[in-house]
């Protein structure tokens, strides 16, 4: 029996938001990206298994900073040292556009039980009885990928791919991230494998019978909220058996709120409501987002931020979207007092004698440059 480990996208020197962990004084998602990653070899030095597969986007970018090449370089030590093979794909996070530049995976070679595969070409991997069949992001993927072939022999064969996949009954690529310089792959034609590794989706997905993407390790947007990070463990019996499990990491917990809409609330029922999705949510160290859709101009204008700002103080990061109410600027007589400062300055300048040197056009400008200034301000504290 054939024990793998195959994970991906674990995106090392990703940063988001502002919050720092105080541990270390470093942003707080880089430090959860490291969590993770670390947590996984943490698991995979109590397991060992036979080979670790990592289909790319072991990186988040072609350039990522010296703490975060350390950090990977401490984790692979690790791996290293404990005799686990290493195999990794450069995903299209972490190639270069220009050649020239240089992969920052071949920092890694050298290091015993490592594998990297970056060359922007089709590259044979052998481990044992184990054939890695690796074909990393690359210019001309699909033409790549036509190169490797199983071969029927008595060991195992495996193909590890970092793209969007096409097969027979999935007539539209699915597995987009759509992000830069994204491949898309068909694997109609990767037939007589034991196993299919892929990468670059982030949710973990069994696209076939003998493939599926394991998924990131961490969340990197709302549209990640769903499905649960970690890794795959892939059993392959000498008898053609096989039996995948998948394994969760503890990552941050992150929320997508269900929104507010409020086109059939009044002001004081908008404001309740958002206090009410905040404390309900308890987002202490969590990250989340509120959508709140269709707000009137004059409503937002008089929502208490600071009050809000400290409901939500404690999570890693809280963001509250507003999307505002078409066509609303017609005040009836139902809200009266709660024009906003927007409406009230324009009527203040336009209604009011203010000195006849005073250029009003001028005026009602800088009102309205300072005013969205303070906005901004406020909202960003
Ligand atoms: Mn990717």
């Amino acid at each position: 029996m054939k024990k793998i480990y195959h994970l991906a996208d674990t995106h090392i020197g990703y940063s988001a938001y502002r919050k720092i962990d105080e541990a270390t004084g470093l942003n707080q998602r880089e430090v959860d990206t490291y969590e993770a990653f670390k947590q996984f070899v943490d698991y995979a030095l109590k397991e060992k298994p036979d080979v670790i597969l990592h289909a790319g986007d072991l990186f988040d970018s072609v350039r990522p900073t010296n703490r975060a090449i350390s950090f990977v370089l401490s984790q692979i030590i690790r791996l290293s040292e404990a005799g686990i093979p290493f195999v990794v794909i450069s995903g299209n996070h972490e190639t270069p556009r220009l050649k020239e530049t240089g992969n920052v995976l071949s920092l890694f070679e050298h290091i015993p039980h490592v594998h990297l595969v970056y060359e922007n070409k089709y590259e044979l991997v052998e481990i044992d009885d184990l054939k890695v069949h690796a074909v990393p992001h690359c210019d001309d993927i699909e033409s790549e990928k036509k190169k490797i072939r199983s071969c029927d022999n008595n060991g195992f064969n495996i193909a590890l791919l970092h793209a969007s996949v096409l097969c027979a009954g999935l007539p539209t690529p699915r597995f987009m991230m759509h992000d830069f310089n994204e491949q898309v792959v068909n694997i109609d034609d990767l037939t007589n494998f034991d196993y299919i590794a892929l990468g670059h989706f982030h949710r973990c997905t069994k696209v076939r019978e003998d493939a599926y993407y394991a998924g990131s390790t961490e969340r990197f947007s709302f549209n990640e909220v769903y499905g649960k990070r970690g890794f795959l463990e892939v059993r392959l019996r000498q008898d053609g058996g096989k039996e995948v499990i998948s394994h969760e990491l503890r990552t941050r917990e992150m929320v997508d709120l269900e929104p507010i809409i409020c086109s059939s609330l009044d002001e004081h029922e908008i404001k309740n409501a958002i206090k009410h999705r905040i404390l309900e949510c308890n987002p202490k160290e969590k990250v989340v987002r509120l959508k709140v859709q269709d707000i009137p101009t004059h409503i937002y204008h008089s929502l208490d931020f600071d009050d809000m700002k400290r409901l939500t103080r404690s999570a890693v990061h809280f963001e509250i979207k507003y999307e505002f109410r078409k066509n609303n600027e017609s005040f009836s007589a139902e809200h009266p007092a709660f024009r906003s400062l927007h409406t009230e300055f324009d009527h203040f300048i336009r209604k009011y004698t203010i000195g006849a040197q005073i250029n009003k056009t001028k005026l009602k400008e800088l009102g309205l440059k300072y005013m969205q200034e303070w906005e901004k301000d406020s909202e960003e504290e």
